[in-house]
Order: structure tokens, then sequence, then C-alpha cells
């Protein structure tokens, strides 16, 4: 399945996995990019020698193409725009914010830049800093998320810009691949999967409360004060819910969000922890190698493409 995303990134797959704070580590990023797409270790708010550090630790795994996610509101984002440099990443993709200031530097290294855009008129501003495509992600996704839905966002920016676009929010399988392709993208970004590959190295209570999800379990959190975060609802996001409700403030409400990715990812803690995870999530099943994942996707999005024409 060949598209202007994978001759740019060099791929056998129009797959990229989501630059998931703490989920993508070497150890996914490795996994994905050996099975033919491409892997992404997520800066997050690590500092940035943690983040070199998983760049070597993904190298030895793979000789495949792997990329970086910077999440621009990381105080560390400014090193690790360096270390991708002097490390020789031959892709990144950002989030959470703009990476103008960053273009030119990335640019001169011969980095393809990719940024996640939620609206129109960020991709308009992507393409005309210079960035190489954009990933238009919907409000169906985990994590930090926009307004628009995937399936409006990704046709208005695909008809708003030039370069490819990369569908993201919503999509695990097949289906939402050719879905994707249809509505203009030339490739799908894939996070909530993902979490639950074998070789993500997420707690097994993360892993089981995502593949437990049903389609209306996910909240988001933070809307009141412009960082709306979608995640799996549990005790922490009731609470936040509660006192968001309350009008208390961001400063206020802090304390409940503070490490509790971390403590969901790392420790397994599902009830108090941020189990971030896209609303697809109650369509996951089941666990399985990133390369299962992957076969699986283009096997169903490949048949349901071919036999497309049958409806005409
Ligand atoms: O960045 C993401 N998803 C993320 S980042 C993250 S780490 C985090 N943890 C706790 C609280 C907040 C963040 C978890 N998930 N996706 C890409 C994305 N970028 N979605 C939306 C945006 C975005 C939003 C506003 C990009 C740019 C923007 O404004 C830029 C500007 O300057 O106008």
């Amino acid at each position: 399945m060949q598209t202007d995303i994978t001759k740019l990134l060099g791929v056998e797959y129009p797959i990229i996995q989501g630059g998931m704070a703490w989920v993508a580590e070497h150890n996914l990023a490795a996994a994905v990019s050996a099975a033919g797409g491409l892997g992404l270790i997520g800066g997050a708010n690590a500092p940035a020698d943690v983040i070199r550090n998983e760049i070597r630790g993904a190298r030895k795994l793979t000789d495949k193409p792997f990329g970086v996610n910077v999440m621009l509101m990381s105080p560390h984002a400014e090193e690790i725009a360096k270390v991708v440099v002097e490390e020789g990443i031959k892709v990144v993709t950002t989030g959470a914010g703009s990476p103008e200031k960053y273009m030119k530097m990335w640019k001169e290294a011969g980095i393809v830049v990719i940024p996640v855009v939620a609206s129109v008129a960020l991709a308009r501003r992507m393409e005309r800093c210079g960035a190489d495509a954009v990933v238009a992600e919907g409000t169906e996704s985990g994590g930090h998320i926009g307004e628009a839905t995937t399936m409006t966002l990704v046709p208005q920016v695909a008809d708003a810009i030039d370069i490819p676009v990369i569908a993201a929010g919503g999509i695990a399988d097949g289906r939402g691949l050719a879905a994707a392709l249809m509505l203009g993208a030339k490739a799908v970004q894939i996070g909530t999967r993902f979490v639950v590959a074998n070789e993500s190295i997420v707690h097994e209570n993360y892993k089981d409360r995502v593949i437990a999800a049903k389609d209306i379990d996910s909240a988001v959190t933070g809307r009141s004060h412009g960082h709306p975060v979608r995640c799996l609802r549990n005790a922490m996001t009731r609470e936040y819910t509660k006192l968001e409700a309350e009008g208390k403030s961001f400063e206020e409400l802090e304390y409940l969000t503070l490490g509790t990715l971390r403590k969901a990812v790392m420790e397994g803690d599902t009830v108090n922890g941020t189990v971030m995870a896209g609303q697809i999530a109650g369509l996951i099943n089941k666990k399985q190698s990133a390369k299962e994942i992957i076969d699986e996707i283009i096997a169903e999005a490949g048949n349901l493409l071919k036999n497309a024409g049958s409806l005409v």
C-alpha cells in the first residue's frame, strides 16, 4: 500500500504510531518500525538525556526508520529539539503547540517535519512555515485534544493544504484506515491500539482497562481551562469533573493530574491515575504484537478497498 506518506517516510505501510507520553518508548517504537510502520518515541515531559537514550535504545533494536514526537508544552522541548538533530533523527512530529521556532534548524538538518494539528488554520500555518505533512488529529483521540472530529477535520485539512495529511483520532482497524484514505488522508496515526501491543511496556492493568473499555467510557477533563485531555473514566476523572463543575481553577485542580499518567502507565493505578485513551478503546479487545496489529489492519483495509468497486 504505497502513498505519498510511505514514500516520504521510506516505510512499507501508511501507519504511524502515536507519540504517546510514557507509552511511546523505544521498545514499542522499534517494534512498530520493524513491522513496517513508523514507530515514534514520545518526548512528552521527559528530560532531553532520557530521550537521547531512548533513541539509542531503539537503534539497537531496529535499523528501520523511526521518529520522535516533541511535545511542545514540555519544559525540555527546546533541548529535545536539538537532541533529535544531534542524534540524526529523520522524522519529527510535534504536538500541543506550534513548532515554528524549530523549523529552520530541523529543515537544515534534513528532518521530515510533521506537526500534529487540530484545526485548518494551524494546518495552513504549518504548510507556510515548511512542514512536510501534517497529522490532522480529531477529538476522538486520547490525551490532549482539539474540538473537531476526525470525520470533519481530515477532509477540510486535505482541501486546505497541498502537503499530505495523516488522519488521527478514532482509528484502530482496517475500516478506519480505509475510511481515512477516502477522506483524503495518505496515512493514519494510531495510538490506543498500540497501547495494548505486546511490546508496549504499559502496565497490564492499564492494558486491561483499555481492553475492557466500552464506546462511551472516556471523559474529557480540563475543557473549562483550555487544556482538554481525554482519558478513561475513573475516580480521578469523577473528582476532576465534579470540582471543574464547581468552578475550581486550573491551579486548584492540577494536583489531581500531576504525575498521574506515570502512576497509571508504570504502576498500573487505573483508579486514581490518568488512563489516557481514545474513544476507539471500545473496539480494542485483544493484546497482539505490533506486527500482528499492523498486518491485520493492512489486510482488512486492502480487502475493503479492493471490494469497494462493487458498491458503484
Ligand atoms: O499533543 C497531543 N496529545 C497529547 S500531548 C500529551 S502530554 C500532556 N499531558 C497532560 C496534559 C497535557 C498534555 C498528551 N496528549 N496531540 C497533538 C495535538 N496538538 N492535539 C492538539 C494539538 C494542538 C493544540 C493547540 C496543537 C497546537 C495548538 O495550538 C498551537 C498554536 O500555537 O495555536
